[in-house]
């Protein structure tokens, strides 16, 4: 019998190969090969990305034919704040909530859409806090929303209960963090303290691909997001700040779903402003499930994160639902707005 041999010339395959644009890195392939990063986690921490980015496919599916199936719209039901819940809101907290269950590597859930954090009841090392559908007000009307997710690990020992010293962790505590965009494409962007990657979804293959390695914000820019509603009652420097940026003739862009003002923000170097006013005295976003994952990310991206007085990342939380003015953005331009 012959022997088995080797191709005479393997690099002529490779050649061929040219004809067929390779895909790329996917998600999966990416966070594995990134696995050894992570001193303590022996691919705990992988699988919790992995299944954090599967509730996201399947809440992709469902953004993308809200118009056709009974999802869009208010549920008649209202969130701890008293705000109206949309339908999608409470079908992608189940969606993230049974993926975190299913995957066992969390122990703990802190999400918008519940009063007092979700203990899992078992022995996962991780706690994860979560705005499962950010921006549902524009879900009727086609505009993009996202997902924002922190990642701590328990402080407290296996097996016993969750407590307190668990749920309440500042930002910098976070081991990960990330973001869902589900826009004209749908890309998921995290960071495990390594800098920041970006990911696009190709639904047909059902696969994220890594498309914007190694994001960086732009240390300045010439992009402003903020709902002037409040003018009238903003902190003196925002004001001043924003009469600057006009007379700087800045582009004011403002689409009404945090992460896609972000997102923009730090593609094309910008600021976000949402800050107190006699309408929000402490702030609207929410530091544990919408600003401290931003923050991270903002940060591990060259930008910078505070409440207009301190760093976002510092700040020891209170209450699980605890609001703070954000200013998240191109480094310099978060500097001006608080009058740095
Ligand atoms: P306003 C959405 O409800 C959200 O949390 C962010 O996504 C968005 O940037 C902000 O609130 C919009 O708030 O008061 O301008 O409608």
């Amino acid at each position: 019998m012959s022997k088995i041999q080797a191709s005479k010339n393997p690099v002529q395959i490779v050649e061929q190969s040219r004809i067929a644009q390779p895909m790329g890195t996917t998600l999966d392939r990416f966070i594995k090969n990134n696995q050894d990063q992570f001193a303590y986690a022996s691919g705990e921490l992988s699988q919790l990305l992995r299944d954090i980015a599967l509730a996201s496919k399947v809440v992709n599916r469902e953004v993308n034919k809200a118009g056709l199936i009974d999802i869009m719209g208010a549920l008649g039901s209202q969130n701890t704040f008293g705000e109206s819940q949309q339908k999608l809101d409470v079908l992608a907290n189940i969606r993230f909530t049974r993926a975190l269950m299913k995957g066992g590597e969390a122990c703990a859930i802190i999400s918008e859409e519940t009063e007092s954090f979700v203990d899992l009841t078992n022995h996962g090392k991780y706690v994860i806090a979560i705005d499962p559908l950010d921006g549902s007000s524009n879900i009727d009307v086609n505009v993009s929303i996202g997902t924002i997710f922190s990642i701590y690990r328990r402080k407290t020992k296996e097996g016993t209960p969750i407590s307190e010293e668990d749920i309440l962790q500042r930002g910098e505590e976070q081991v990960a963090a990330g973001y869902v965009l589900y826009g004209s494409s749908t890309m998921l962007v995290y960071t495990t303290g390594f800098g920041v990657n970006g990911f696009t979804y190709e639904p047909t293959l059902g696969e994220y691909f890594l498309s914007h390695p190694d994001l960086k914000m732009p240390e300045d820019g010439k992009i402003f997001s903020v709902n002037e509603s409040g003018l009238a009652t903003f902190p003196a420097p925002v004001v001043n700040y924003l009469q600057f940026c006009k007379a700087q003739n800045y582009t004011g862009r403002y689409i009404g779903s945090l992460v896609a003002d972000f997102h923009r923000n730090m593609l094309k170097g910008g600021i976000y402003i949402y800050p107190t006013s006699a309408h929000a005295p402490e702030g609207k976003l929410r530091l544990m499930y919408e600003c401290n994952a931003l923050a991270f990310i903002a940060e591990q991206a060259g930008g910078k994160a505070t409440d207009g007085v301190q760093r976002i990342l510092s700040i020891q939380p209170k209450t699980l639902h605890q609001r703070t003015a954000f200013y998240v953005g191109s480094k310099k331009m978060v500097e001006q707005a608080a009058g740095a």
